[in-house]
C-alpha cells in the first residue's frame, strides 16, 4: 500500500493527503518529522514524500501528479489538456509566489521567532504584486477554478488559510481580505476528506508544539 510519509502540520502533506482522500485511494500514514526523514526518500529533508511499489518520490505536485495518472478514478484534473493546465496554473501561483513568499514570515507568525523589517516589507512588495495576479486566475465558483473540484482546491484548501492568518498576524491585514476566501473556505469544509485532514492538521500541530518546547 502507498505510504505518505511526514505530518499532519504540514501544508504540503496536507496537499496530498487530501487528494488521496478525495480520490479514495488507500493509504498508510508514516510519521515523520523535519530531521527524522529518510534522505534517500526526500534529500532535501522536506515532507511530504511518499513511498510506492516502485520506488520513493519527493516533492507534493510531482507526488499529486503521480496520484493522479496512477489512480484514475475521481479525476482531479480536468481530461481536456488546456484546462489541466489551467489547474496546474493555479497551484504553480499559490505555490511559488504565495505561499513560498509568504513563508518567510512563518517563523514570526506562527513559531514565536522574529522575521527582519526587511524581510517584512520585501515580502509585502511580492504579496502585493502577486495576490492581485493569482486573483485574476481565480473564479471561486464555487471551486477555485470553476465548478469542478480539483488538484488547485487541493492546494487552496491548504495554502490560502496559512497566507491568510500569516499576512493578518504579520501586517495587521489579511492580504487575501479582498477574494472570497473566507465563504470559500467554510464551503470546502462541507467535504469529508477536507474535515478529516483539518482534524488530523489541529492534532499533529498541538504534538509539534509541544515538541519544540
Ligand atoms: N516544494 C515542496 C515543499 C515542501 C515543504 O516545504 N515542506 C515543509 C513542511 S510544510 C518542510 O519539509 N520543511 C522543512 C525544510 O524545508 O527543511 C513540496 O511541494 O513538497
Amino acid at each position: 500500500m502507498l505510504k505518505l510519509c511526514g505530518f499532519a502540520a504540514s501544508n504540503y502533506y496536507n496537499k496530498v493527503k487530501l487528494a488521496l482522500l478525495e480520490k479514495n485511494v488507500p493509504f498508510e500514514e508514516v510519521l515523520a518529522w523535519i530531521g527524522q526523514t529518510d534522505v534517500s526518500a526526500s534529500p532535501a529533508g522536506k515532507v511530504p514524500y511518499i513511498i510506492t511499489d516502485s520506488g520513493p518520490l519527493c516533492e507534493s505536485e510531482p507526488i499529486a501528479e503521480y496520484i493522479e495518472a496512477t489512480y484514475p478514478q475521481t479525476p482531479l484534473l480536468p481530461a481536456d489538456s488546456y484546462q489541466a493546465a489551467k489547474v496546474r496554473e493555479l497551484v504553480t501561483f499559490m505555490e511559488l509566489y504565495l505561499e513560498l513568499t509568504a513563508r518567510e514570515l512563518y517563523p514570526e507568525a506562527f513559531f514565536g521567532g522574529k522575521v527582519s523589517d526587511n524581510v517584512k516589507e520585501r515580502q509585502h512588495k511580492l504579496l502585493s504584486r502577486y495576490i492581485p495576479a493569482f486573483a485574476k486566475l481565480t473564479k471561486f465558483s464555487p471551486y477555485i477554478g470553476g465548478d469542478t473540484f480539483t488538484l488547485a482546491d487541493c492546494a487552496a484548501a491548504v495554502h490560502l488559510p496559512l497566507v491568510s492568518s500569516c499576512t493578518k498576524i504579520i501586517y495587521g491585514t489579511d492580504m487575501l481580505a479582498d477574494l472570497p476566501v473566507r465563504d470559500y473556505l467554510k464551503k470546502l469544509s462541507e467535504r469529508e476528506a477536507v474535515q478529516k485532514v483539518n482534524a488530523d492538521r489541529k492534532a499533529n500541530t498541538e504534538l509539534m508544539l509541544s515538541r519544540n518546547k
